[in-house]
């Protein structure tokens, strides 16, 4: 039976041969994507950070992390629940300006997607501008904004506020999400709603759009 602490491990590692391997076995043996997604994957990246913090990974640590990790999701992504794919919504979701994490934002794309929402990936790094160019265009409900730093978050407020300068608040949405976020800072920053991982992300977008039950 394959260990998904040995999968974990090698997550951390950055052992993306490996990972790819231990996971397939671990598919082969029914072990679910999901429990494999949290268990192993995003468990691996949990550690990854602890060892950063403590200096006993640098930057390199964390890419060759990130990049075993990638590998993975590529495996596992398609076989993510699809859930009730007779909902539809056109929702757009980016990584704030100065940040340069997408993994998270990438697996709520990933779920969002198997909900049934037809999603506009904006990228990372993503200015004010234009989020307020995609709230402005194209009947987007829901705009989803994705922040890992202590450093870039505040992005989410003076996005909100673009959105609101520009005249378009009130045209949709948005969501908040991302490592350091919090219910109450979402609040705080007027936003409609916060998400702490991929599958609430989905729960929370379907109440926000009047779609929930
Ligand atoms: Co990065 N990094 N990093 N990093 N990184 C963190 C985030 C730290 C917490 C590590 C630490 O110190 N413990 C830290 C931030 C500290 C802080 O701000 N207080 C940090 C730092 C400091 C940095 C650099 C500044 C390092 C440097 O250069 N000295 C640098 C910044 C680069 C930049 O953005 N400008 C940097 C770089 C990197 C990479 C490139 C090596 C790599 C990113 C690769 C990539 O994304 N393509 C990386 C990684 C991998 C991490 C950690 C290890 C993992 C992040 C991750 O992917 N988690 C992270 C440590 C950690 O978070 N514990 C570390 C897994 C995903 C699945 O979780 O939280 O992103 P998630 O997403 C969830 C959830 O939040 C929610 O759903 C997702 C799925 O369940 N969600 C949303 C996310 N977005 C949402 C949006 C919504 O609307 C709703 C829900």
């Amino acid at each position: 039976m394959t260990d998904l602490t040995e999968l974990r491990d090698q997550v951390v590692e950055g052992a993306q041969d490996r990972v790819k391997a231990l996971l397939r076995q671990a598919l082969d043996e029914g072990i679910s994507p999901e429990q494999i997604l949290h268990g192993a994957l995003v468990a691996g990246m949990a550690v990854v950070g602890k060892k950063f913090q403590a200096h006993e990974f640098f930057l390199p640590d964390m890419l060759m992390a990130a990049r075993a990790m990638k590998g993975g999701l590529e495996i596992l992504n398609p076989l993510l629940p699809k859930g009730d794919r007779s909902v539809r919504a056109k929702v757009a979701i980016g990584t704030v300006s100065g940040d340069l994490h997408d993994i998270g934002k990438n697996l709520v794309i990933t779920m969002w997607e198997g909900a049934g929402f037809e999603v506009v990936d904006l990228g990372i790094d993503v200015t004010p501008e234009k989020f307020v160019a995609a709230a402005a265009n194209g009947g987007i409900q829901l705009v989803g904004m994705s922040a890992l730093l202590t450093t870039t978050m505040m992005g989410m407020k003076t996005s909100i506020e673009a959105l609101v300068a520009a005249g378009v608040r009130n045209k949709v949405k948005v969501m908040v999400g991302g490592a350091p976020i919090t219910q109450e800072f979402a609040a705080e920053i007027g936003a409609d709603g916060y998400a702490p991982n991929a599958a609430d992300a989905v729960d929370r977008a379907k109440t926000l759009l009047g779609m929930a039950g």
